[in-house]
């Protein structure tokens, strides 16, 4: 709540976990208020003795049963719409309209940007360091990779977080539906410097997103020592 939500599927996240909040919340309140109740109600009297219940009747057993199978009917729809969110984040990949490259390493983010030709993996590609420069309302693709140990790449404004494996390249999709610059940060402890791998990602139309590609745009390196 007090994060925005700016990808296309952050909404499905905070739904998720309103879900289990709500459920569980329910569950943990009634309880609670039951065990309260009870304290009170059977509290010691004068005249009165305990009694030893075993929970083998069945007039007893019900206060088991019918709670149990209610609860596991909740589990049952937590199960689903988390697998109805997680496919849609993590196994489907709508086709992309650009990609970028995200390469981890202790303790930095390395960015590769499809230069003025679009086209990832060219000679124009603009490589940034804790800086990852995208346009809002297009559908990236990530190739993310890690240098040496496992990472984890997480912008909390997407509701995403997916891990870097070494030896590995992971591929995952994003859409962001506002501008703006937020923070992108390690979310998998990868050594004594885990703390200081932030980094930002930085939401653009795409007329300044255009404008800061020409700003990278490759000059005609200059030979030193030449006469020319
Ligand atoms: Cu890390």
């Amino acid at each position: 709540m007090f994060l925005p939500g700016i990808s296309t599927y952050s909404s499905q996240v905070d739904n998720l976990f309103l879900l289990i909040f709500f459920v569980m919340g329910f569950w943990f309140l009634l309880g609670q208020g039951v065990i309260l109740y009870f304290l009170f109600k059977f509290r010691k009297k004068e005249g009165v003795g305990s009694l030893y219940i075993t929970g083998e009747k069945k007039e007893e057993k019900k206060w088991i049963k019918w709670p149990h199978l209610v609860l596991l009917v909740c589990d049952i729809v937590m199960v689903v719409f988390s697998c109805l969110v997680w496919y849609n984040i993590k196994q489907k990949m709508p086709p992309a309209e650009s990609t970028v490259r995200v390469i981890s390493q202790q303790w930095a983010w390395t960015f590769v940007h499809p230069g003025t030709d679009g086209q990832l993996d060219t000679d124009d590609d603009i490589a940034t360091v804790d800086e990852l420069h995208i346009m809002v309302n297009t559908l990236y693709h990530y190739k993310l990779t890690s240098r040496d140990v496992v990472h984890s790449f997480s912008v909390p404004v997407f509701r995403l977080k997916q891990d870097a494996v070494p030896g590995r390249e992971i591929r995952g999709w994003f859409e962001a539906t506002q501008t703006g610059t937020y923070d992108i940060q390690c979310a998998e402890i990868c050594g004594i410097g885990h703390g200081l791998m932030a980094a930002k990602i930085v939401i653009e139309t795409e007329d300044e997103h255009q404008q800061w590609i020409a700003s990278h745009t490759p000059v005609t390196p200059v030979r030193i020592g030449s006469n020319n």
